[in-house]
C-alpha cells in the first residue's frame, strides 16, 4: 500500500477526465498508471530509492504534476522549489536536502550541475520535454508501486523563517491524506467538479490543496501555466470552482466581464495564503452574487480553518477550525491558553500537522508546545460563533501576492552592500500584491548607491518576488528605547507609498 498515491488515484473511474492541458489535450485518470509508471521507472533507474528526496525546480506543466505523483509512487520524497529561486538560493536547498536527483529546466542545467557535485540532474521544460521525459519514454509503463506507511514522508516543502534560514517542512502521507479528505468533504468536491488550476505547483496551495483535493474527489482540472485574469474569466463557463490567492480576486475584479451571468456555473470560489480584504469579499459578491470562501493554512500544517460551505461566510474571518483540527489561542510568551475573544498566538494540533523540520530537531522542538501544539506565528482570536480572525503576525513576515518573504533574508543581502549602514525591510499595503516588499536603508547621511543600483545588486541574489518594489533612503532608522528598529513606525510613515498603484 502507498497511502497517498492510492488515495489520489482510487476515486475516479478510468475514463474520467483528470486534466485538460494548456494546449487543449487531455489526461484521463486511466492514463495515470502508465504515465506515472514510466516516470517512476525512470527515477528508479537513476538510483532513486524509498525515502530519497527528488528536488524539482521546473515550470508548471502537466508533466511536472505527473512527476510529483511518480515520486510519491516510487516511495520517494517530493521537494518542489519555486522557479524564481536564484542559483545562490538553490545551493542552500540542495545542500540541505541532499536529493538523489535534481530535476530542473534545461536553461538552468549548466548552473545547477556546478552546485550539485555528483548528484544526478535531469531536465523538464515548460512544454513537458527534456531528458527526464526522454528517459521515461524508453521505460515500461508497469511499475510496482512502492509500499509506504502513513508516517513516511511524501514531501518536503521549504519555508523561510525569521532568522532568514529556510527550513524544510516534512509532510507525511498521513498529513496530506487527512487534509485532502477533510477538504473534499467540507467543500463538497465530487467527480462532477472542474477546478480552474492557475496556481503554481511548487507550494502547498497549488500542489496539495488544489491538486490533492481534486484527485481525492476524482474531479477534473483545467490546468493553466499561470494566472491570467482574462483567461480565467474565459474558462469560468466550463468550470465549477477556482482556488486562488487574494491577488487573483482583485485582478478578476478589474475584468469588465466579471458578471453574475459569467459565473453562473461556478459553485465555489476559494481564497487563501494571504488575507482577503473584507472590501474585496464584498466587491466580489456585489459583482458576481458569489461569496468567496476564505480559508487559512500554512506549509507546516496544510489547511487549519475554513469558512463553511453552507452557513455564513464571514468577510475578514477564516472560519472555524476544520473538523479534525484543534485550534487554540495562547499567550505568545507563556503558552497559557487565553479566554474566548482575546487576541493571542494561534496554535494548532491535528493529523494535518507536519512531522518537523528536516534535520532541525531543535528548531522543531522550539515551535511546538507540550502536547503537540504547533505555534503558527499568526496572531488571532476566536469570536462567539467560533470563527477565527487573524489580526496580525507574531512573525516578521511579508506576504506578497501569496508568497512569503522574511525581511531578514532581504536585509542580510542589503546590509552587505557598500554604503549601507543598516536596513529595515517592511511590507506596505499594495493594491495588487496585498503587501509590497519595501526596503528602508540607513546611510548615516553619507553618499550612497541609487535605488536602481541597490536593486540590480540584489537581482542575482534574491528571487524576483523577494526583491523590494521600492528602496527608500534615510539618514538613520527610528529606534525605540530598547534600541530596536521601529518597523511599525516605518510602516506608518510610508503607508501610502503604493496607494496610486505605481511600482
Ligand atoms: C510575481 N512578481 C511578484 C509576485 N509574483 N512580485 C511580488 N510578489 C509576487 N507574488 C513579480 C514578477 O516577477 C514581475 O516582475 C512583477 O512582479 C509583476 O509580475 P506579474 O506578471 O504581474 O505577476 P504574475 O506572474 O501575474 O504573478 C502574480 C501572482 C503570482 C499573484 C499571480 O505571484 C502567484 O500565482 N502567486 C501565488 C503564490 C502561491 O501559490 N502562494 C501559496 C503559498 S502556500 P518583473 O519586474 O520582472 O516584471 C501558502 C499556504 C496557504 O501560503 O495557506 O495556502
Ligand atoms: P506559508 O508559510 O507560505 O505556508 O504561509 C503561511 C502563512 O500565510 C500563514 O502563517 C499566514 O500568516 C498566512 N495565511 C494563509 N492563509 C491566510 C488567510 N486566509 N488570511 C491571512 N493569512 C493567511
Amino acid at each position: 500500500m502507498n497511502p497517498l498515491f492510492d488515495t489520489l488515484t482510487r476515486t475516479a473511474a478510468p475514463g474520467d477526465l483528470f486534466l485538460e492541458r494548456p494546449d487543449g489535450g487531455v489526461i484521463r485518470y486511466g492514463d495515470l498508471d502508465g504515465l506515472t509508471g514510466r516516470l517512476a521507472n525512470a527515477l528508479t533507474r537513476e538510483g532513486v530509492k524509498a525515502g530519497d528526496r527528488v528536488a524539482v525546480q521546473v515550470e508548471k506543466s502537466p508533466e511536472n504534476l505527473l512527476l510529483y505523483l511518480a515520486v510519491v509512487r516510487a516511495g520517494a520524497v517530493f521537494l518542489p522549489l519555486n522557479t524564481a529561486y536564484t542559483l545562490a538560493e538553490l545551493a542552500y536547498f540542495i545542500g540541505d536536502a541532499e536529493p538523489a536527483v535534481v530535476v530542473c529546466d534545461p536553461s538552468a542545467e549548466a548552473g545547477i550541475r556546478e552546485i550539485v557535485g555528483g548528484t544526478r540532474v535531469l531536465t523538464l521544460d515548460a512544454a513537458g520535454k527534456g531528458s527526464l521525459m526522454t528517459l521515461a519514454s524508453a521505460q515500461p509503463e508497469t511499475f510496482g508501486t512502492v509500499a509506504r506507511e502513513a508516517s513516511d514522508l511524501a514531501a518536503i516543502c521549504y519555508t523561510s523563517g525569521t532568522t532568514g534560514r529556510s527550513k524544510g517542512a516534512m509532510l507525511t502521507h498521513g498529513n496530506l491524506i487527512a487534509n485532502a479528505l477533510t477538504l473534499v468533504d467540507l467543500w463538497r468536491f465530487t467527480p462532477g467538479d472542474v477546478l480552474i488550476h492557475a496556481l503554481p505547483i511548487y507550494h502547498v496551495h497549488g500542489l496539495f490543496v488544489a491538486t490533492n483535493v481534486v484527485m481525492a474527489a476524482g474531479a477534473a482540472m483545467i490546468f493553466r501555466p499561470k494566472f491570467d485574469a482574462a483567461e480565467v474569466l474565459s474558462l469560468i463557463a466550463r468550470a465549477t470552482s477556482l482556488m486562488g490567492v487574494p491577488t487573483f480576486y482583485t485582478r478578476l475584479l478589474d475584468q469588465p466581464g466579471l458578471t453574475p451571468e459569467a459565473c453562473k456555473g461556478m459553485r465555489l470560489f476559494i481564497s487563501g495564503s494571504a488575507p482577503l480584504l473584507a472590501e474585496t469579499h464584498r466587491a466580489f459578491e456585489t459583482r458576481t452574487g458569489q461569496r468567496i470562501l476564505e480559508r487559512y493554512g500554512m506549509t507546516e500544517t496544510g489547511m487549519n480553518t475554513s469558512n463553511p460551505y453552507d452557513g455564513e461566510r464571514v468577510a475578514g474571518t477564516v472560519g472555524p477550525p476544520l473538523p479534525d483540527v484543534e485550534l487554540r489561542i495562547a499567550d505568545p510568551e507563556t503558552g497559557a491558553v487565553l479566554a474566548g475573544g482575546e487576541i493571542g498566538m494561534i496554535e494548532v494540533k491535528g493529523p494535518n500537522v507536519f512531522a518537523g523540520y528536516w534535520r532541525m530537531p531543535e528548531k522543531t522542538a522550539s515551535e511546538f508546545r507540550p502536547g503537540g501544539w504547533f505555534i503558527t506565528g499568526d496572531l488571532g482570536k476566536i469570536d462567539e460563533a467560533g470563527y477565527v480572525q487573524i489580526v496580525g503576525r507574531g512573525k516578521d513576515l511579508i506576504i506578497s501576492g501569496g508568497l512569503n518573504v522574511y525581511p531578514k533574508e532581504v536585509e542580510v543581502e542589503i546590509d552587505a552592500l557598500p554604503g549601507v549602514v543598516e536596513s529595515a525591510v517592511i511590507g506596505l499595503a499594495h493594491p495588487d500584491f496585498g503587501e509590497a516588499v519595501t526596503a528602508v536603508i540607513a546611510t548615516g547621511g553619507k553618499a550612497h548607491a541609487s535605488e536602481a543600483e541597490v536593486l540590480s545588486a540584489l537581482a542575482e541574489r534574491l528571487a524576483r518576488f523577494k526583491q523590494p518594489k521600492r528602496v527608500l533612503f534615510v539618514d538613520d532608522l527610528p529606534r525605540n528605547a530598547m534600541g530596536k528598529v521601529q518597523k511599525a513606525l516605518l510602516r506608518e510613515q510610508h503607508a501610502g507609498l503604493y496607494a496610486s498603484g505605481d511600482a
